[in-house]
């Protein structure tokens, strides 16, 4: 019994090394350009959880902005718009999430630089199980109105 206790311990730490580094997979992830002056933005992105457990995304920072949070767009019940916080999203071994226009976003607040001409904004997602995974989201315009993030 002893003996079979030392590669079993070996073999946990190689695991959980390995699931440390591939198990969140970010992709599509896009900032949406806003004018200069416009104090916020929306983020989005497909996050994957490709690892063998359970996670959840607990926090979320940018350098461009001020603060950043997790919302879901809705419609209450007399067709105003509207929009709610989401404090940790789960992320069930195996399940992916789409952040898209209309539904889940990164609300980008206080926006310290305009977005016009930048490239990249920096996201920082930090989850539970995963720690943080830092994602170069490329700045776009979208075209179509209907995608629009209204507030
Ligand atoms: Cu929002």
């Amino acid at each position: 019994m002893k003996k079979t206790l030392l590669p079993l311990i070996i073999f946990f730490a190689l695991v959980q090394f390995s699931y440390a580094e591939d198990s969140i997979v970010i992709s599509d992830a896009w900032v949406r350009e806003v004018p200069p002056g416009t104090s916020i933005s929306a983020g989005y992105m497909t996050i994957e959880n490709k690892g063998k457990h359970d996670d959840k995304l607990i926090s979320l920072s940018s350098d461009i902005a001020e603060s950043t949070e997790l919302h879901i767009s809705k419609v209450d019940e007399n067709g105003v718009a509207t929009m709610e916080m989401i404090e940790i999203l789960e992320l069930p071994e195996g399940e992916s999430v789409e952040l898209k226009p209309g539904g889940m976003h990164i609300m980008l607040i206080g926006i310290k630089e305009s977005l016009v001409g930048k490239d990249n904004v920096k996201l920082k997602l930090n989850f539970e199980e995963s720690g943080d995974v830092t994602v170069e989201a490329p700045v776009k315009s979208p075209r179509s109105p209907a995608g629009g993030h209204h507030h």
